[in-house]
């Protein structure tokens, strides 16, 4: 039997960690999958969706060969039969109507900065349709980029200098655990770390102090704490020489007594006030913003009132500070190459069933779907099926048949993150790594790099696409020796340590752009749909990936005791909302908010496990993103 080798690789799934791993290769097989101890924020262990990933690797279920749609099934085909056939239609669409009636959709399936090369070939092809919006952080992009004209955090490590932390809407042992080695050593030394979320998730054993506001109501109680400060005298007497609009701000929180705020948000007032003093008198102090608050439909307003209390406190531009959403993850990478001209249409990506259906002129008559899931994953499920099934042609790209891939024309099977090749940043740290080919793909799979260069020869673009995967990681780092970085994991060296250091942002005037009015108050009372669908991500499922598979049995809805409608623990019941409804198993948590129906994130349509299904596209109040725990919903006896 041959040896065990040792191969370091990088985790390219949406995730705020993005982590060093250590495969275990025997032969052509991993056998196990590790935690690099040496990088700094992944220390050795693995998340458990990551740690069972070769469930998945080794699935019996992944494709390992092309499918065209024959007589209405899907059927095995040569990589020539479908590559061919794939550059026969486009061109022939784009000779008809067009390269805008093509839309290449890629989601994050995988976040390797390889997948740019795609969007380049789709550049170079049209440029054709793509996405707008995003529907998973486009509501804290926009309130970021419009309060400090750029979004970036402190360093990940710089919150050690932290005297207390509010974890605000931030599930950090299901989506980001790298964070717990750091939160637990702050409470270790003392430091009290609040935690605001109407889910009382396991981050409340971190907590020294827990507030659960009703859905949304986050902005009111910033408003209250803003004016706690004020009132109090916490707020940084300097603070107008980096704030502008600092007047029309106080007027804001001012505009409602603290009794008020604190009944807006659906928090008993001795929480606002507790809440007020462990960020204001402690200082500096960090607020972690979670990316899953702003998918709704003030989630841009809610960020703009949390970027408002770092601003205040002067806990802006310092150690130890920072409101922090984003990390630039494709900061250290050259991208300009990218487009080669602007889209010539776009497809807001929560609208995206009802866009396709509608957009004219001309109609979208092919698309391309890159590590996207979108009838699972994007809001009305049903209707993103329709959209896909009634286009002409679609091709999906996946290593396994997907609610999304059954509807193809062509599903072409590609690599996993143990057998591409690629190059990954962070959204949750300044860490950059190398994804490696630890193990061959299986006979019939190809990259998605591999898939472009057949598809670019055949369509008159080969040129473009000669090189290996590595000479376009070359051309994507901008500064560093791709050496340097496969030597191990790596700081992007440009990243700043504070992020906007000296109290300098990138708005126009230099100054933090404060928020100086919320959107009109949603009315969510409902006699008929008295609660709301929130569908959250779970410890086994990347988004529709789960490790070790995703379970068969009906899913789970967890209510508060008193919304059950008299179900009781373990009744199978259904979840109904104006779209349909869903099978579930019933299931009692006295902590949840009451108003809150709680389904796992990532379910499958083929299984009826979709929560999408249920849900409807609503937008966020800026940035283009999905509204997607506003669905009113009730539980009831089958
Ligand atoms: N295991 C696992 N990890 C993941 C993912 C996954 O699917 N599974 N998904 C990845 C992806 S795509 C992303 S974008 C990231 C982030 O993934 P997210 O799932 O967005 O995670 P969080 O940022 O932790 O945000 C979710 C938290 O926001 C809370 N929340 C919802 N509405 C409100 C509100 O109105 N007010 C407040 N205060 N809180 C609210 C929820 O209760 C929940 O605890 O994580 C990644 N990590
Ligand atoms: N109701 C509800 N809906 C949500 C959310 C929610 O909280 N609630 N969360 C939203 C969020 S935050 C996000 S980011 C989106 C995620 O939505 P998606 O990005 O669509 O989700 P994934 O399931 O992670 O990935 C899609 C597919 O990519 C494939 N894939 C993986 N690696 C590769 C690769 O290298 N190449 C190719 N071609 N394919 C690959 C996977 O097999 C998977 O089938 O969902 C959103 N939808
Ligand atoms: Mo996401």
């Amino acid at each position: 039997m041959s040896d065990v080798q040792i191969v370091r690789t990088s985790c390219n799934r949406d995730c705020p960690d993005a982590c060093g791993i250590l495969a275990h290769v025997r032969g052509d097989r991993v056998e196990r999958l590790q935690g690099d101890p040496e990088h700094p924020v992944t220390q050795g262990f693995l998340c458990y969706r990551t740690d069972q990933f070769l469930h998945r690797q080794y699935s019996p279920e992944r494709l390992a060969t092309p499918l065209v749609r024959r007589g209405g099934s899907l059927e095995p085909a040569s990589w020539e039969e479908a590559l061919d056939l794939c550059a026969r239609t486009l061109l022939r669409v784009r000779e008809e109507s067009g390269p805008s009636a093509i839309f290449h959709y890629r989601s994050g399936g995988s976040l390797g900065l390889m997948k740019h090369v795609t969007d380049h070939f789709w550049s170079r092809f049209g440029p054709v349709t793509v996405k707008r919006g995003d529907i998973c952080g486009g509501a804290g992009d926009a309130a970021q980029m419009t309060d400090f004209g750029a979004e970036d955090a402190n360093d990940l490590h710089d919150l050690r200098h932290a005297r207390a932390v509010v974890l605000w809407g931030k599930n950090p042992h299901t989506s980001s655990p790298h964070l717990l080695p750091i939160l637990r050593g702050l409470r270790k030394d003392g430091v009290p770390v609040a935690l605001v979320d109407p889910v009382r998730h396991r981050g409340a054993s971190l907590a020294s102090l827990y507030v659960q506001p009703r859905p949304g109501g986050d902005a009111s109680l910033a408003l209250g704490v803003a004016r706690g400060l004020f009132e109090r005298g916490l707020a940084h007497p300097e603070a107008h020489t980096w704030c502008d609009n600092l007047e029309a701000f106080r007027a804001l929180a001012f505009g409602r007594t603290l009794d008020q705020h604190a009944a807006d948000a659906g928090v008993p007032r001795a929480a606002l006030d507790a809440l007020t003093e462990l960020y204001g008198a402690h200082s500096p102090a960090a607020i972690l913003v979670g990316w899953g608050m702003g998918r709704r439909s003030n989630g841009s307003a809610i960020v703009r009132c949390l970027d408002a209390l770092g601003a205040l406190t002067g806990n802006l531009g310092v150690a130890g500070g920072g409101v922090s959403f984003y990390f630039l993850r494709r900061a250290a990478f050259d991208l300009a190459w990218v487009d080669v001209a602007p889209a010539p249409r776009t497809v807001c990506e929560p609208l995206f069933g009802q866009e396709l259906l509608t957009l004219k002129n001309p109609e979208l008559r092919a698309v391309w779907v890159t590590a996207g899931n979108p009838v699972t994953m994007l809001p009305d499920s049903h209707r993103t099926a329709e959209a896909l099934r009634s286009r002409e042609f679609v091709v999906v790209a996946d290593s396994f048949l997907t609610d999304t891939a059954r509807l193809a024309t062509v599903v072409l099977p590609v690599t996993t993150m143990l057998e591409d090749d690629d190059l990954v940043g962070a959204y949750g740290h300044h860490y950059l790594g190398v994804v490696r080919p630890v193990v061959p793909p299986p006979e019939g799979v190809r990259t998605d790099y591999q898939v472009t260069q057949g598809l670019a020869e055949r369509v008159g673009l080969g040129e473009h696409f000669l090189g290996d995967a590595r000479s376009w990681k070359r051309r994507l780092l901008r500064a560093i020796p791709l050496e340097t970085l496969e030597a191990g994991p790596l700081r992007n060296p440009e990243a700043p340590r504070v992020a906007f250091e000296g109290r300098r942002f990138r708005t126009p005037s230099g100054k933090v752009n404060l928020v100086t009015a919320l959107p009109a108050p949603r009315d969510d009372s409902s006699v008929e749909f008295p609660l709301l669908l929130h569908a959250l991500s779970t410890p086994a499922s990347q988004s529709s990936q789960w490790s070790p598979r995703e379970p068969e049995e009906r899913p789970s809805a967890t209510v508060h005791p008193s919304a059950a409608a008299g179900l009781p623990e373990g009744a199978v019941a259904r979840v109904v909302t104006a779209l349909g409804a869903l099978e579930v198993t019933v299931r009692h948590d006295p902590t949840l908010h009451h108003k809150i129906v709680l389904l796992p994130k990532g379910g499958s349509l083929g299984l009826h496990r979709c929560a999408n299904a249920l849900i409807s596209p609503r937008l966020t109040d800026a940035g283009e993103g999905g509204a997607l725990y506003e669905e009113p919903a009730r539980l009831e006896a089958l």
